[in-house]
């Protein structure tokens, strides 16, 4: 509704967190570091080879004890930053859901940690008056029929309709459980066939809107024919800036014009996820972020800040100290 997209437009300033299992392993796997984004490691590392895949990295999470994870202590991190909303990932595209979903066994509450880690997030957020996005990969290498392309055989096809069927299931599940959330941050469009299937996603978006009104859908939702509907025909981007690797905002006002837009910004390059090297190069400073929030700002669009903890649940002390730093201005600079 216009009213929730007010609220969203006077935000300036949010969090992203990425977690999940792939912060044990922290950007390493069998003694190699791998410089690609952390929470890719699976896919970098080739344990998705369908020969090793469920027996290497999809059993990490029963290692998973994040002993140290206080939402709060999060939650009120992100309030001294000056964040008025925080993107957290429900599940990245190892499928690894942070939430008891009853649609899969890989989840949190079968990990020795057990309780349910979007609900804590969400709670403590919301007491703390930030609004809660909830990230959702449609990519899911985890899920048997989770493929990239529309299948050929009847039998893919088959495992194809369960896995469409079962990303419904799991958002309704979120939306159901999670009322407090505000919106859906969706990822991976561009790997997911089915969205580009109109009739089911289309479908299905009326659906998640009519089950919670004044819901808001992120741009990467859908995707045209080359999975790329957050392009315009024009080819330009329609309203999600992704910048892993650049200093650098959309500055195009011609494209950012009269659009809905934010830009998620990680802090090292190009690592979303826990790595536990903090490699020194174009790491971002707290100046380097404010001028990005200014500018940001002053385009009427949105600046979200990533952060990855380890998988004790532990804010790295390097992205504690730009948080802070970040937080000194803001309060000074309203
Ligand atoms: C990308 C993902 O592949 C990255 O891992 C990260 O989540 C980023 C925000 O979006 O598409």
């Amino acid at each position: 509704t216009d009213a929730d997209m007010e609220r969203w437009r006077s935000y300036g300033l949010g969090q992203f967190i990425h977690w999940g299992v792939y912060a044990i392993p922290g950007g390493h796997w069998e003694g190699k570091s791998y410089n690609g984004a952390a929470e890719w490691i699976r896919s970098w590392s080739g344990v998705s080879a369908p020969a090793n895949w469920r027996t290497t990295y999809d059993n990490l999470y029963k290692q998973f004890n994040p002993t140290d994870f206080d939402a709060n202590k999060w939650a009120s991190q992100a309030k001294d930053m000056g964040a008025k909303y925080v993107i957290f990932t429900t599940k990245h595209h190892d499928g690894f859901s942070l939430w008891p979903s009853k649609y899969t066994d890989y989840n949190i509450a079968n990990t020795p940690y057990k309780k349910d880690i979007v609900k804590q997030v969400v709670d403590a957020y919301d007491a703390q008056g930030i609004d809660v996005y909830l990230y959702f990969s449609i990519i899911d290498w985890n899920h048997k029929g989770y493929v990239s392309a529309v299948p050929k055989t009847e039998a893919d096809s088959v495992a194809y309709e369960d896995f469409k069927q079962f990303t419904r299931n799991q958002l309704i599940e979120l939306l159901k459980n999670y009322p407090k959330a505000k919106g859906l941050w969706f990822d991976g469009t561009w790997d997911a066939a089915w969205v580009k299937q109109s009739k089911f996603a289309d479908d299905l978006e009326k659906e998640l809107r009519a089950l919670h009104p004044g819901l808001i859908i992120g741009s990467r939702f859908r995707a045209d024919e080359n999975g790329k509907r957050h392009f315009d025909s024009n080819g330009k981007m329609m309203g999600d800036y992704e910048q892993g690797w650049e200093r650098k905002l959309p500055t195009n006002i011609e494209v950012l014009n009269g659009r809905d837009w934010d830009c998620v910004m990680t802090i090292p390059p190009n690592q979303w996820g826990y790595n536990s090297d903090w490699k020194s190069s174009y790491i971002k400073t707290a100046n380097d972020l404010t001028d990005m929030l200014l500018n940001a700002v002053s385009m009427n669009g949105n600046l979200v800040v990533n952060f990855g903890p380890d998988g004790n649940g532990n804010i790295r002390s390097e992205e504690a100290h730009t948080a802070a730093k970040l937080g000194e201005w803001t309060k000074l600079n309203g």
